[in-house]
């Protein structure tokens, strides 16, 4: 088996590839073992271990995605995401997982094994808290992003960056998943709870005034090359554990709205909010809420001191150009927190935060406090700058959708 030819890896075959691809791992092969352990929308991820504590996670890009056999995307998109791991990883040492190597033939990476974290949203639908996310996550996203721009970088640069991460079938996703179907149901895939179809049809679908509002920020999305962004920083894609954070799956990315990284943290603790609510867990929600005022507050005063630092554009030095720019990023992240909220809600990719809520009643109270939060978060986008204002606009929402 010489992996000259794409095919689509089995576990045995995975065994294999990591022998050839990741020897100096020194593996005891008698003992080694595979397991496919993704659970992920589109590609397959296999952990490979062996008896002396060596493992590897291999990720194969798949022709097919998972989601549905009739979606077809590039496996180009295999290359992407290792190499903006690798460049994430220099920007911000410790916070990805360590790509081994990645292979244009088979679309396929080898990675750090991350087992001694969990997948973040798994551990918060147990309620569990994680006092340095806030702190770790910020920090993650101002030297990424911020360190990506164009007030950062050399221009050319970047713009050899921003050719190489184009990621149109990727962003066509997002443009239709999160910036177009929930507000319409042109593809008819939308999951709309049936006890709140009414509500959607009333609040979403018949809204003109917020579709206005979506319209430009999809624009926005589409044009505003601003920085290298992950692309769909939910709570599935962060590793977590006491003492850290790690970043993956940054297949989505592209030069895009840095508010868009920072909107979709925000929008996945309130749905994980909304599960600790629900189960009465106050610790678990005020641990939760203090994560959406640090998570603001902290990214903004992180993205303040970075571009003070390495600001290098001689116009984005005049005064007050950073307090404008850093104004359109919060309004952005608002923004976008409103869009994540409702197409996890309502658009055909669904949040388990909301989905395993088993009582009807519970669950469609707290899916209609998304979409309230949400088209405050959109309409009134520019007046959310600060941690305070993030939290006031879902508390703001729950009033709202109890007097109902
Ligand atoms: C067709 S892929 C559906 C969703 O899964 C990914 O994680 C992205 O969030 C995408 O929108
Ligand atoms: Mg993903």
């Amino acid at each position: 088996m010489d992996f000259s030819k794409y095919f689509l890896m089995k576990e045995a075959d995975v065994i294999e590839y990591a022998k050839v691809k990741v020897p100096q791992k020194n593996w005891d092969e008698p003992t080694m073992t595979c397991k496919e352990i993704g659970d992920g929308n589109l590609n397959y991820v296999f952990k490979v271990q062996d008896a002396k504590g060596h493992s590897v996670i291999v990720k194969q890009a798949g022709v097919e995605l998972r989601i549905s056999k009739d979606m077809h995307i590039d496996t180009d998109r295999n290359r992407v995401e290792s190499e903006i791991l690798i460049l994430q990883g220099k920007l911000a040492p410790g916070y990805v997982p360590e790509i081994y190597c990645y292979d244009t033939t088979m679309c396929t990476c080898c990675m750090q094994d991350c087992s001694d974290h969990e997948i973040m949203r798994t551990a918060m639908l147990e309620h569990k808290c994680f006092p340095k996310f806030a702190d770790q996550i910020s920090t993650f996203m101002a030297q990424v992003l911020m360190g990506t721009t164009d007030a950062v970088m050399d221009h050319q640069e970047k713009k050899k960056l921003q050719k190489s991460f184009i990621n149109p079938q990727l962003c066509d996703i997002t443009e239709a998943l999160v910036y177009t179907e929930p507000y319409n149901d042109e593809m008819h895939r939308n999951n709309v709870f049936a006890p709140n179809a009414e509500f959607v049809k009333e609040y979403l679908y018949n809204n003109d005034p917020l579709k206005l509002e979506v319209a430009k920020l999809k624009m926005d999305f589409m044009t505003n090359a601003q920085s290298l962004i992950h692309g769909d920083l939910h709570t599935g894609s962060i590793f977590i554990n006491e003492e850290s954070t790690i970043v993956f799956d940054p297949e989505f990315c592209f030069y895009g709205p840095m508010g868009y990284d920072i909107g979709n943290v925000i929008a996945n603790i309130i749905f994980a909010w909304c599960n600790g609510d629900v189960a009465g867990n106050k610790e678990f929600c005020d641990w939760t809420e203090s994560v959406i005022m640090d998570v603001i507050n902290m990214t903004k005063a992180k993205l303040d001191q970075y571009f003070e630092e390495h600001v290098t554009d001689t116009m984005c030095k005049t005064p007050g150009y950073k307090e404008y720019y850093l104004g359109t990023i919060l309004a952005d992240t608002a923004g976008v927190t409103g869009l994540e909220l409702i197409r996890r809600t309502v658009g055909m990719a669904n949040v388990k935060d909301l989905t395993t809520i088993k009582d009807e009643k519970k669950r469609a109270r707290a899916e209609k406090i998304c979409i309230m939060a949400a088209i405050d978060f959109i309409m009134n986008r520019a007046d959310k700058h600060c941690g305070k204002c993030f939290l006031n606009t879902l508390k703001d929402a729950v009033k709202a959708v109890d007097a109902l």
